[in-house]
């Protein structure tokens, strides 16, 4: 039986964890200190033999990508930190960042050092006020205790620290638009290569990384890669925050071993409320191909979801029982893409625009068997042949709930509407 392994949010539960004395007093900047005395090398060295891979959904290697950096480029180096969450059912960063801001700017003082960088920014996503206000308070804070700035403790290390707000936009979660938007632009995605690594930030070296896994930094600097590398499987090392959401008896988050089940984590949550049955669920935010009961044992690492036909994105579990209709679980995903495409390719502008026509249709009990067909063609004409990865992620509901449940789409136009009764058909219940 697998554990949680309480990390990043074992001091969640104190009432003062995101203060600088409730972070100070559970050890918080002593990795910073232990970092100090490294050589930045070392540090990039021991994250890359930790094994730590992106927590933001793709699952790069953090210690490679800080190693893409060139060596010789005249410009500025930068520290990005992506806030910018906004997956659907995706609900770890904003959480961790609430709760334990210093660990996530303890993360970059050290990885910024560790990159030779001494400008870093946190792009948080700008509705969260709440979040935004307390992420400033704690950079203000470390700023006041001489961990940001100039000599940092006497190290001769300086770096400056910036909030930046972005405005409700998802793709400005996209690390290239992410970039547009904090140099002043309309964020929309940039082509790729150059990697940020070498272009990024006004023009300059960039790494961009997820907050939690800046905010994994700290604790694998103070316990070694052969601790975080004990945890998880050979190829996903360490532990993550899985964020159970839905029909759940006890939502929340998770922080356990990569490698863990559904099942496992079900246990722990109280299983499906009321006892009902698992219909489907999301193993990494709605960008990922559904899964059904029948995945409850797939280990949630990165290569077993992929193995099992989707992918471990953002370990956002979002659980639906057997009273939703999925059509309609699939349109309301559709509409948010739709919304959130920004429009500058056509395959992903258009092709979204008219999957939440037809799904419109289909779950009104109007659509046709025709429809299904035009949807997998429209599907085909998206995925790959997007900019982004938002046109890619906006097929995986679509193609995968008509391969699983395209008997529950038939029977919408057979009986010429939803065949689920509405009091029960909660998507939230
Ligand atoms: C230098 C190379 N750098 C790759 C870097 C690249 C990026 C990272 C991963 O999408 C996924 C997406 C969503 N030289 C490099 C290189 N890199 N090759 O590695 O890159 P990539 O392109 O594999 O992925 P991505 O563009 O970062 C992220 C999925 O996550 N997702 C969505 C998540 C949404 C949130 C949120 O709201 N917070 O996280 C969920 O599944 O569909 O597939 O840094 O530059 N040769
Ligand atoms: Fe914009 Fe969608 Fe194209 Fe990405 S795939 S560039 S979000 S239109």
């Amino acid at each position: 039986m697998t554990t949680l392994t309480p990390v990043l949010t074992r001091n969640w539960d104190q009432p003062d964890s995101f203060t600088l004395a409730g972070y100070e007093r559970d050890g918080g900047y002593s990795a910073l200190r232990t970092a100090l005395a490294m050589e930045p090398d070392a540090i990039v060295q021991t994250v890359k033999d930790s094994g730590l891979r992106g927590r933001g959904g793709a699952g790069f290697p953090t210690g490679m990508k800080w190693g893409f950096l060139p060596a010789d480029s005249p410009n500025p180096r930068y520290l990005v930190v992506n806030a910018d969450e906004s997956e659907p059912g995706t609900c770890k960063d904003i959480p961790l960042m609430l709760a334990n801001p210093h660990v996530l700017v303890e993360g970059v003082i050290i990885s910024s050092y560790a990159i030779r960088s001494n400008h870093a920014f946190i792009y948080v996503r700008g509705e969260v006020l709440h979040v935004i206000r307390r992420l400033q308070q704690a950079v203000r804070d470390a700023y006041a205790a001489g961990y940001l700035g100039k000599n940092i403790l006497g190290s001769g290390y300086d770096l400056e620290l910036v909030v930046h707000t972005g405005a409700g936009a998802y793709i400005c979660g996209e690390e290239t638009a992410l970039l547009d938007s904090l140099e002043g632009y309309r964020g929309q995605p940039r082509l790729k290569p150059p990697f940020p690594a070498v272009a990024g930030l006004y023009g300059g070296p960039t790494v961009i990384n997820n907050v939690e896994s800046i905010a994994s930094v700290p604790s694998i600097v103070a316990n070694g890669a052969d601790w975080f590398t004990s945890m998880g499987t050979e190829k996903s090392a360490g532990f993550g925050i899985f964020s159970l959401s839905g029909h759940v008896t006890r939502p929340g988050q998770y922080e356990a071993p990569l490698g863990i089940t559904l099942r496992e984590l079900l246990d722990m949550a109280g299983g499906v409320r009321g006892g009902r049955r698992l219909k489907f669920w999301t193993p990494g935010g709605s960008s990922t191909p559904l899964f059904t009961e029948e995945h409850l044992d797939v280990p949630l690492d990165f290569e077993s979801v992929g193995a099992a036909g989707s992918m471990l994105g953002t370990r956002a579990l979002q659980i639906f029982d057997d009273t939703v209709c999925v059509v309609r679980a699939v349109l309301r995903w559709s509409e948010f893409y739709a919304h959130e495409s920004c429009g500058k390719c056509t395959p992903c502008r258009e092709g979204t625009y008219w999957y939440k026509q037809l799904l419109k249709r289909l779950d009104a009990g109007q659509g046709t068997e025709e429809d299904l067909d035009t949807l997998l063609d429209l599907s085909d004409n998206i995925l790959g042949r997007s900019f982004c990865a938002l046109g890619d992620g906006a097929t995986s509901p679509v193609v995968s709930s008509i391969k699983l449940f395209r008997d529950e789409y038939v029977r919408h136009f057979e009986q010429g509407g939803c065949p689920f009764d509405p009091a029960k058909s909660t998507l939230w219940g």
